[in-house]
């Protein structure tokens, strides 16, 4: 029996059990057998999640490039590693083997390293869906240089936010960015985010639109010709194990956004063993994630993830709906895919269209399908089940977070029997804890709860970079000794978990993580604001949308709610996206406030979702009259 891949339930449960009772025998014989190491560890595991302290594989050396190109090169050096699938279904896709991806890899970590880039210096990526940002990843974690990765659909100033909060010295951009029938500027954003940030002090810039362009002398390069006369030839940085590898940035319910570090040795470990077992991945196998690469699930389950197990990863750069909501089953068809994985919203939105976009394509390559992001309702449950897989596709609910860098909690395909709406069973090396809210972990079945995790795993964030006491609050403090999620989740009379949503203020908009307090930032900066709050209410579509209770100052009241509603959904697009903007705006006189001062959230979330006659205890509340004016209001 392989610990590395598991084939049916029995074996999960016998994995699963030594995993729980000796986790570090468990992970070292899946470091040893799966992975090249420069230098092995001294200790699997040193941990102390009162630091919180967490070391996995301490003192080895390594680099995970070598793991994810390098040793694949003679077993598979013509296979496909990446296979580009452009925006515009006539424009051919690229099938890039190992061979080239390496060779590619090897230049653009050269050029790095011809801008003064170094081991543990900090890169951003603001770039589109294109084989470049895979390349770019590789390229830094080649040379230890931390790559953050920003989504290219963020503002201006959230990008800048996040090249200033870790003194990223450059930035990988491209020209332009297609998506649908639209082309976006993003170099234009870049400019502008610049402007406020000082340490950046090059700028390579990728080709992909062909717009004209203003570059900036001394600071802005195109990279191809960078490329062309750089050498072929890189050695791969010798890395600690405890290495910072990236920095991705996630919402938090209060401030600004949270800068999660994942190290080196344990986030391959762990992202390459939940890649291999949750999509029972096949030599042969064509994979597809359709996550953006700006998101953590791109980061482990399109790049390191697959390319760890020499897959066959597809990088789509478009979206579900051009030329029309047939494109993801063309794909599907054209490339004979294996597995599919995206998220809830999607299926909601794919689900909503003609079936005959489904139907007039020949999905029988399909073996696995996968869901991640938020809860999946069993009405898109069902839909992708019965048309997508055709009844024959397991589906794998996948539960993760950006913190956690793998997959928690999820089937095993051919293993575990699914459930809809139940991501079901922790992986192995996973200890799921349910606690009630003064802090007692719930033992047995059917108890619901806040989830934790009892124990470390190779993947787990290690900080938040530059302010560990945030990450200890947030993630350390509310349970001693434990890991808190932040979710709630339920354990059915089986033992299967079905997580239930977000407990804090973070809302899940058509997959992407909003916290409130940045929202409520924005709009308050708009001259006529007094204050605001938002919260979600369920959407059809996207899972939840926006709702803000908007409280405006006297010269506000003056003026024509529809200009306003406009005008605050243009701040929220300029300092966060257009993800981020608000489906309702109702403008209130007051907001329902705690003695201490702190807006009652839980009862606007009620309104909101039209639940008034459950409100609960309101006399607590420093003002329980604005309850009603609000109630008559609401829309
Ligand atoms: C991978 C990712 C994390 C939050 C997490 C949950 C929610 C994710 C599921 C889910 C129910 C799932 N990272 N979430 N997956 N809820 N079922 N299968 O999404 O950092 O962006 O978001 O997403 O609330 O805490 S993330």
């Amino acid at each position: 029996m392989s610990n590395y891949h598991i084939k049916n339930l029995e074996e999960y449960f016998q994995v699963y059990r030594k995993s729980v009772r000796d986790p570090e025998t468990f992970w070292e014989e899946i470091a040893e057998e799966n992975f090249v190491w420069q230098e092995r560890w001294q200790q699997v595991l040193d941990f102390d999640l009162t630091v919180p302290r967490v070391n996995w594989f301490k003192g080895a050396k390594l680099n995970i490039t070598e793991n994810c190109i390098d040793r694949h090169l003679y077993a598979h050096g013509s296979k496909t590693a990446i296979l580009f699938e452009p925006n515009d279904p006539s424009e051919t896709s690229q099938h890039i083997t190992y061979k080239q991806l390496h060779k590619r890899v090897c230049k653009f970590a050269n050029v790095l390293k011809d801008q003064g880039i170094k081991k543990g210096d900090r890169v951003c990526i603001y770039l589109p869906m294109i084989p470049e940002l895979a390349v770019a990843l590789l390229a830094c974690a080649r040379i230890g240089a931390i790559h953050s990765v920003v989504f290219a659909g963020f503002s201006a100033t959230a990008l800048s936010t996040r090249i200033n909060d870790c003194d990223c010295t450059l930035v990988v951009t491209s020209d332009g960015a297609f998506r649908g029938e639209k082309t976006i500027d993003l170099k234009a954003i870049v400019d502008e985010a610049l402007g406020s940030c000082k340490g950046v002090k090059s700028v390579l810039v990728v080709k992909r639109t062909h717009s004209e362009i203003p570059m900036v002398e001394n600071r802005d390069m195109w990279l191809q010709p960078l490329l062309d006369s750089a050498s072929n030839h890189c050695e791969p940085e010798p890395m600690d194990a405890e290495d910072p590898l990236f920095i991705l940035y996630t919402s938090g319910s209060t401030g600004k956004p949270k800068g999660m570090v994942h190290t080196t040795a344990g986030y391959m470990v762990y992202s390459a063993y939940t890649f291999k077992n949750v999509f029972q991945y096949r030599e042969k196998d064509v994979y597809w994630c359709t996550a953006d690469i700006g998101w953590i699930t791109g980061h482990s389950y399109i790049v390191y993830g697959p390319l760890a197990n020499a897959a066959t990863t597809v990088l789509f750069e478009g979206v579900p709906s051009y030329p029309d909501w047939s494109r993801f089953w063309a794909i599907v068809e054209k490339h004979k895919v294996n597995q599919f994985y995206t998220a809830p919203t999607a299926i909601r939105a794919l689900a909503k269209e003609r079936l005959d976009f489904a139907e007039n394509h020949d999905l029988s390559s399909l073996k696995i399908l996968g869901t991640v992001g938020e809860p999946i309702n069993e009405e898109a449950w069902h839909w992708y089940n019965d048309n997508i897989g055709k009844k024959r596709c397991p589906i794998v609910d996948t539960w993760w977070q950006t913190e956690t860098g793998g997959i928690m909690i999820s089937p095993i395909p051919h293993a575990t029997p699914t459930i809809p709406t139940f991501a079901t069973l922790p992986l192995p090396g996973i200890q799921p804890a349910l606690m009630d809210e003064i802090g007692n972990e719930l033992s047995g079945n059917s108890v619901s709860g806040r989830l934790c995790i009892r124990f470390p795993w190779p993947s787990m964030a290690r900080t938040i970079w530059g302010d560990h006491q945030r990450y200890k609050d947030t993630y350390f403090s509310a349970f001693k000794g434990y890991y808190f999620t932040g979710d709630g989740a339920l354990r059915d009379t089986t033992g299967y978990y079905r997580i239930t949503g977000r407990v804090d203020d973070v809302i899940i908009v058509s997959g992407h993580n909003l916290g409130t307090a940045p929202i409520e930032d924005a709009i308050n900066e708009h001259p006529a604001v007094a204050e605001s709050a938002i919260v979600g209410f369920p959407h059809k579509i996207k899972g939840n949308a926006l709702y803000g209770f908007v409280i405006l100052k006297e010269t506000g009241e003056q003026r024509d709610p529809a200009n306003l509603r406009k005008e605050i959904n243009q701040i929220i697009t300029e300092h966060i996206g257009p993800i981020a903007k608000l489906d309702k705006i109702q403008f209130t006189k007051g907001l329902p406030k705690t003695r201490s001062g702190k807006i009652m959230r839980r009862i606007l979330r009620k309104i909101a979702c039209g639940e008034t006659d459950r409100l609960g205890d309101i006399s607590t509340l420093l003002n329980p009259e604005v309850v009603d004016a609000i109630i008559e209001d609401v829309l």
